[in-house]
């Protein structure tokens, strides 16, 4: 096992991002201990307010952005941050040169369940002369991501991340406060006979995606020929974590639930940062039209498809939309 810092420059990430990413580290330890504490911290059940996407906010995602905004604002490295709990981008050091968007606490409603949730990250560089009241600064494909990652806050913490150079598992050793390396370079099988997707948005999803399903289903007596296996964990940091480690197929696709509302997930501090992160680890992860680090963003809340996961099996997914 490793420490996070020499692992970090042995890749050669530049000092100023190490020094960022154990700062949003410090955060997340933080919001572990919190959630650790469980109901003695004073911080579980609902606020009375909404976010700006409409969702009500748990007093526990109040905490976690407040914890990670500060935390990170204070650092100097940041030019701005964005998150889900924030209505627009908040300006931070002139000039900082990153900016990073997030997920404070990701699963929102597993929290008073005592079930799998996390903090998600994304880091890009800016322009010298980037406005950090701006929020168009972070209208940038996620392919400009110089580092993601998550912090899930299981059993134990772990850490998966990576800066561009293969994604690597840390887990927080709780005795001495720092997240060691557990796993290089993990990697996704190309194959898989499990698949992760909220079955119950089933007859609101378009004709590709219920065939693709109904075959899984079917297992070995459909054209796929053997059994699939389902998980569903409601909370995209778990149900990717689960990828990474044992391989499979997550998906969100789109869907006719809300006329308005034809995607679940966000782009900015979702998507684009597990994509960073399948990717690295071998995997694929797309729309039904194309690669999701590839697009161009227009808003920080964008919602968007995703399916990820093996590779063979996209593929095989993707081939239901032709
Ligand atoms: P929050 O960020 O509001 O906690 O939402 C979590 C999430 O966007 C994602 O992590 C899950 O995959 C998805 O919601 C689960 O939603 P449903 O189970 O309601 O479909």
């Amino acid at each position: 096992m490793q420490r996070l810092a020499p692992a970090l420059r042995e890749d050669g990430v530049p000092l100023d991002l190490i020094s960022l990413i154990k700062t949003i580290l410090a955060a997340c330890k933080e919001i572990s201990f919190r959630v650790g504490q469980g109901q003695m911290s004073g911080v579980m059940g609902s606020t009375l307010d909404e976010n700006i996407q409409g969702e009500v906010q748990k007093r526990l995602d109040v905490v976690a952005n407040q914890l990670f905004k500060d935390i990170t604002l204070e650092s100097g490295f940041v030019r701005a941050i964005s998150s889900e709990e924030e209505d627009t981008s908040v300006p931070g050091n002139p000039n900082g040169k990153y900016i990073v968007s997030f997920d404070p606490l990701d699963g929102s409603s597993n929290i008073d369940i005592n079930s799998l949730i996390g903090t998600i990250f994304s880091i890009m560089e800016v322009d010298e002369d980037a406005d950090p009241s701006d929020p168009n600064i972070f209208m940038q494909p996620g392919t400009s991501q110089v580092c993601a990652g998550y912090v899930l806050y299981g059993p134990s913490t772990m850490l998966a991340m990576t800066t561009g150079n293969g994604t690597h598992f840390y887990t927080l050793d709780r005795t001495h406060g720092s997240f060691m390396r557990t796993e290089r370079n993990v990697q996704i099988e190309p194959e898989t006979s499990e698949f992760a997707v909220n079955m119950s948005n089933q007859r609101f999803w378009h004709e590709p995606m219920k065939n693709y399903i109904d075959d899984l289903v079917a297992g070995s007596d459909g054209p796929r020929g053997r059994n699939f296996n389902m998980r569903w964990i409601a909370a995209m940091v778990g149900d990717v974590h689960r990828v990474l480690v044992r391989g499979g197929i997550f998906a969100y696709p789109a869907d006719t639930k809300s006329a308005d509302k034809p995607y679940k997930l966000r782009l900015m501090y979702e998507a684009n940062p597990m994509s960073f992160l399948v990717e690295q680890a071998g995997g694929l992860s797309v729309t039904s039209t194309g690669r999701i680090m590839e697009m161009e963003p227009s808003g920080i809340h964008q919602r968007v498809e995703v399916i990820l996961g093996a590779k063979k099996e996209v593929e095989k997914c993707l081939s239901y939309y032709k």
